[in-house]
């Protein structure tokens, strides 16, 4: 994460990127495994099949370079998204007189996550499948503070002629059954490379504080009760939800009244809203 921009990741974005193998070509099925394991199931099948010893060890460094060649394009196309960001912040820091980007985390989908997703959707975990249906291996987390933000940050990347917007979630319009708010969009990008130019998928989810606030105490419920959240919790989160999106439209009325003030001429220019 770059200096300013950077904040403490939250925890769903806060995991740390995987080192080894995804293993090409293995089937979906039974339940999570670490990276460790695969490859070491994978090692375990090359000495069954009777393959030269000697050849295992080349063939399991082989699959580890592919993994770190596959994860490495997914960082720089976060690089790339960053600087998009880290452009629009500065240049709106400059020539306005508020900041709409409060805070910015990255993080690339750890294995086990992505072996999670792969069975979930069940479809294979060969790298190409991977690339192409998990979009969310790269993810950036945009907070703002206010909602009016967020879809202004949303409109300018999504204007970018290198950026092609593949989907739009409006969750803060159209808020999930358990009150999680938020603006994602699915982005593809291309990454310039010394040989070839590959297009990457890159997640971006744009809130405010609160809705921030919200979901990442939401997760470590979840996390903590996995999908057997007592009612009253539920029932709880749905009322903290209401009154996140309610202090949110207050902020931005607020919001609304300094700004007026300052086409009058009565607010200071270098005030911070
Ligand atoms: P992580 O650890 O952030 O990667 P889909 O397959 O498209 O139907 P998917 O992929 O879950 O479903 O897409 P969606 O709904 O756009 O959600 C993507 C991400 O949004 C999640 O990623 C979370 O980060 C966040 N998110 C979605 N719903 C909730 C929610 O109810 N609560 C919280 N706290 N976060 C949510 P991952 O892969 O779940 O996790």
């Amino acid at each position: 994460m770059p200096g300013s921009t950077a904040a403490p990741p939250s925890p769903r974005h806060a995991q740390p990127a995987a080192a080894a193998a995804v293993p090409d070509g293995d089937a979906p099925g039974g339940s999570a495994h670490g990276v460790a394991e695969v490859v070491r199931r994978r090692a375990a099948a090359l000495v069954t099949e009777d393959v030269d010893p000697g050849r295992v060890v080349d063939r399991v460094r082989d699959a580890q370079r592919d993994m770190a060649r596959f994860r490495m394009v997914y960082e720089f196309g976060i690089e790339e998204m960053l600087t998009k960001i880290r452009i629009l912040r500065s240049e709106f820091r400059q020539t306005h007189d508020h900041n709409p980007i409060e805070h910015v985390t990255s993080r690339l989908k750890s294995m086990d996550s992505i072996l999670d997703k792969t069975m979930r959707y069940g479809c294979t975990s060969d790298l190409p499948t991977v690339r192409e249906r998990i979009r969310d291996i790269a993810g950036i987390r945009i907070t703002c503070s206010f909602e009016s933000d967020a879809y202004w940050v949303a409109d300018m990347l999504s204007r970018q002629p290198d950026v092609e917007v593949v989907q739009r979630k409006d969750y803060i319009a159209a808020p999930k059954a358990n009150g999680y708010r938020s603006l994602h969009l699915i982005v593809r990008i291309p990454v310039f490379l010394s040989d070839r130019t590959e297009h990457v998928f890159v997640e971006v989810q744009i809130r405010t504080i609160a809705m921030d606030f919200w979901a990442s105490v939401e997760h470590k419920l979840s996390y903590k009760y996995r999908d057997a959240l007592p009612p009253h919790l539920r029932d709880e989160l749905l009322d903290a939800a209401a009154t996140a999106a309610e202090l949110d439209a207050r902020m931005g009325r607020l919001r609304d009244e300094v700004r007026d003030l300052g086409t009058e001429g009565a607010a200071d220019r270098d005030a911070p809203l």
